[in-house]
């Protein structure tokens, strides 16, 4: 079957043929990831209406794709961990027995490509011939997964001269089917390492390498093989001496984590010559260099981000980068200039568009409360921009050996619980800190407001295991790491009495980091409490804000009896998380309560 194929690695041959079998396609396209073969297929996508090409002027090589209306996001009721046995899955994963996943899901391919085309898609998490970075093919039969796939990932043929006949890469297919939401699965075999998708045709569900692999499959690679793979943004602050030290952290949704990664230094930071640089916005594999420290790789190659809200006030940087070589998927398409419109862009919402449904769109008829039927663009639409785009992108984003971490940063959304920013006493201290991470629904989502959210490290819905395991994991990595970084925990959204904002976030976020940065190096000091170091108040910078000290000390407040309420949540997540979260967490719970209790 494969005469002329660009390897003769027998594992890559054996699924592949094994599979092209089963899915029976018309025509079989190995993607080399050329320009002139990724032009020709973005004109095929055009010609059949797959995708639009956008305004070249004001958008070069940018288009335009809509998904089907039942599938616009990921679908975490329909992702699975088909592990040998429902107890490594753990409690907060779908779990299903693999051969019987298996089956199903073959039942469900078989003969799928049939008319269609497959294509092979060679690709690297991480750059190729990095000792981070791993292998992986997709198969898929989507235009659109190709497209997006070659500006998320790095694709082409040198990834398989780098692979050899190494049998260590990843196994990923995906098959569009009929886009039926009840045939909807998103099953991956960590004994396999092997993903399969199908049903959907929305980028979380089918650009395999994003959650799928370089988390959910990563996070058991990592566990194996003594590294980490964490939701987690990665930037450097250079300062005016020109020293850049980097900082990685992990923010559940809605918490700004792209606007942090592209962050722009106030004012009175960028006068003194500080800078922020993105290394990256998602995804961060982590490995302890030999000199001791962690060192961090953005395994990815573009950014999949949230269109909506993204403007040159909340991330100018984000909005630059989707200005060429773009794929936009359920955004608003403004027809009098061809471009793109999402709500929060501008104030000018457009009169002649067409909205993400592919309906025309009536802008009178928007209602806040029903974004999702009356907005121009879909509340989670995105745009799919290449990093080296980006006109904050590290110089350092392609370095095989990564960057070293000063500092890890969890965060989440709490109205009074947790303060501005706090230390903790130490990386088992810090694990815990990062076990109990939460957040608190906002009106935005669907449900009750100020609902607490347990979601550990970000990664509820990525971790490719036991819950209870991967903090011991995390523990584990902790002796493993003679020079670690510090751990932190932040939340940029503490309201005053009436519901407001108190803390001025976006940028201002700086002067936050800034502290962060100073405890790495021992430059300030800090009040011991009973959740960790906080700062004193003088030492967060407040030049040229509009706040005063007496703020920022309410900001830092930690206040016993709400922390004392959270614990009892805790332990109710805990024993959800079930008996496999380690003694160490519990000592750490325990501790907390009796120093909040003193
Ligand atoms: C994402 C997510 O799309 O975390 O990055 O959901
Ligand atoms: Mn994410």
């Amino acid at each position: 079957m494969f005469a002329n194929a660009p390897t003769k690695n027998p594992t890559v041959l054996a699924w592949l043929e094994d599979k092209i079998k089963l899915v029976n396609p018309d025509k079989v396209v190995w993607i080399d990831g050329s320009e002139e073969q990724i032009e020709a297929l973005r004109a095929e996508a055009c010609s059949t209406g797959e995708m639009t090409k956008l305004n070249q002027e004001l958008l070069p090589d940018c288009y335009l794709h809509r998904t089907a209306v039942n599938d616009v996001a990921r679908v975490e009721g329909r992702t699975f961990i088909c592990s040998a046995t429902k107890e490594e899955a753990g409690p907060t994963n779908n779990w299903m027995d693999p051969n019987e996943a298996y089956e199903m899901l073959y039942d469900i391919a078989k003969d799928s490509y049939k008319g269609r085309t497959a294509y092979i898609i060679p690709y690297s998490m991480g750059p190729v011939g990095s000792p981070f970075s791993k292998a992986g093919i997709e198969l898929t039969d989507s235009i659109y997964v190709v497209l997006n796939m070659v500006i998320m990932t790095r694709v082409g043929f040198n990834v398989l001269d780098n692979l050899g006949d190494s049998d260590d890469w990843v196994r990923g297919l995906h098959c569009r089917c009929q886009i039926d939401e009840e045939k909807r699965y998103i099953c991956q075999f960590p004994q396999d390492n092997t993903i399969i998708s199908v049903n959907s045709g929305y980028g979380g569900n089918v650009l395999l390498g994003k959650k799928c692999f370089a988390l959910r499959i990563a996070s058991n690679q990592g566990r194996k093989e003594g590294w980490m793979a964490e939701h987690m943004l990665i930037l450097g602050i250079e300062n005016p001496q020109g020293e850049v030290k980097y900082i990685c952290a992990a923010f559940p949704s809605a918490c700004g984590k792209t606007n942090l990664a592209m962050l722009i230094p106030p004012e009175e930071y960028a006068k003194k010559g500080y800078k922020v640089w993105c290394v990256g916005d998602d995804i961060a594999w982590l490995r302890v260099g030999k000199d001791g420290r962690l060192w961090a790789i953005n395994p990815e190659n573009g950014f999949f981000g949230v269109a909506p809200g993204t403007n040159d006030k909340s991330n100018p940087n984000a909005l630059a980068t989707t200005m060429r070589d773009t794929i936009f998927t359920n955004v608003g398409h403004v027809l009098d200039d061809n471009t793109v419109w999402w709500e929060g862009l501008n104030d000018n919402a457009p009169d002649n568009c067409i909205n993400w449904k592919g309906e025309k769109w009536d802008k009178t008829k928007y209602d806040k409360k029903d974004k999702v039927n009356t907005s121009a663009a879909h509340p989670n639409s995105r745009f799919t921009a290449l990093a080296k785009n980006c006109p904050c992108i590290s110089k350092e984003f392609d370095n095989p050996a990564g960057v070293p971490i000063s500092a890890i940063v969890f965060g989440g959304r709490r109205a009074k619980t947790a303060p501005l920013v706090y230390q903790s006493f130490g990386w088992q201290h810090g694990s815990f800190v990062g076990s109990i991470m939460a957040s608190e629904t906002t009106a935005a989502a669907a449900g009750a407001v100020g609902v607490v959210r347990r979601d550990p490290m970000a990664m509820r819905p990525f971790v490719g295991y036991n819950m209870g395991d991967y903090f011991q994991h995390w523990l584990d990595m902790g002796h493993k790491i003679p020079n670690a970084p510090k751990i932190f925990h932040v939340n940029w959204f503490r309201t005053d009495d009436e519901g407001h904002f108190i803390w001025p976030g976006f940028g201002d976020n700086m002067r936050v980091l800034d502290w962060i940065l100073q405890r790495c190096e021992d430059k300030v000091d800090a009040r011991e409490t009973a959740i960790g170091y906080v700062p004193y108040a003088k030492d967060i910078n407040i030049d040229g804000l509009d706040i005063s000290v007496d703020t920022i000390e309410d900001l830092l407040s930690v206040d016993k009896a709400s922390w004392l309420e959270d614990v009892e949540n805790i332990k109710a997540f805990y024993a959800q998380v079930g008996d496999r979260v380690p003694a160490t967490m519990y000592e750490e719970l325990k501790a907390l309560e009796e120093r909040l209790s003193k």
